[in-house]
């Protein structure tokens, strides 16, 4: 049994309506992540320990849109300046209603929603660095100044957002814990095993709940 306390976060990754079933993206069984969330949020909250969201917000034009790219296909890999980039379907793109976060969703307690993918040249998966594994988002420097030691990742998808998110967390310094019951994966060509495969060598714990 995990004991929530103040310098625990968790970090509810990308609930949003394209990730959920009749979404752009949709991930299998996706929202049936929200009750769980909701339920962590809550336990974090009772524990004066932080909740933060994040968002997926790209603009039209993004570069991991596969309709940007003439010819190419969505979960197609093409090569960009920045390395290795799949491409999907056009999806949260800023100001539509498949950006929002699911309507079930329930925690107003959360104290920062942190937006990534919004530059139109680059994708970025995780909540700490964009895809160049270069640009920050800020989010570890929130992280330190809000004195959050160990932070804990639910959300969509799994093997995508989530594990980014929490192997970076790992490689920052911060305790890392991704919580698998309360998160979903797209499972894209191998992409969930390859996914906990990099998790365990970050040093990243991965517990179905807490
Ligand atoms: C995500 C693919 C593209 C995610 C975001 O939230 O896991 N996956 N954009
Ligand atoms: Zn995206």
């Amino acid at each position: 049994m995990v004991t929530l306390c103040a310098t625990d976060l968790l970090v509810l990754v990308d609930i949003q309506n394209d990730f959920c079933p009749g979404g752009a993206l949709a991930v299998a069984d996706g929202d049936a992540v929200v009750p769980l969330a909701n339920d962590l949020a809550r336990r974090f909250q009772a524990a004066g320990a932080g909740v933060v969201l994040t968002q997926d917000w790209h603009p039209p034009g993004h570069a991991s849109f596969a309709d940007n790219h003439p010819g190419a296909q969505p979960f197609q890999t093409i090569r960009l300046p920045y390395g290795e980039q799949t491409l999907w379907p056009a999806h949260c793109v800023q100001g539509t209603a498949g950006a929002e976060f699911h309507a079930g969703l329930d925690v107003p307690m959360a104290s920062l929603v942190m937006r990534k993918g919004f530059r139109p040249a680059i994708d970025s998966y995780s909540a700490f660095f964009e895809n160049d594994r270069h640009t920050p988002t800020g989010l570890a420097g929130y992280c330190r100044e809000r004195g959050f030691t160990r932070l804990f990742f639910a959300g969509l998808a799994t093997d995508f957002c989530v594990a980014f998110s929490a192997e970076d967390a790992a490689r920052a310094g911060f305790t890392s814990v991704l919580l698998t019951g309360a998160s979903r994966a797209i499972d894209l060509n191998g992409s969930l095993d390859a996914a906990l495969a990099r998790l365990a060598l970050a040093g990243v714990t991965v517990m179905e709940r807490i």
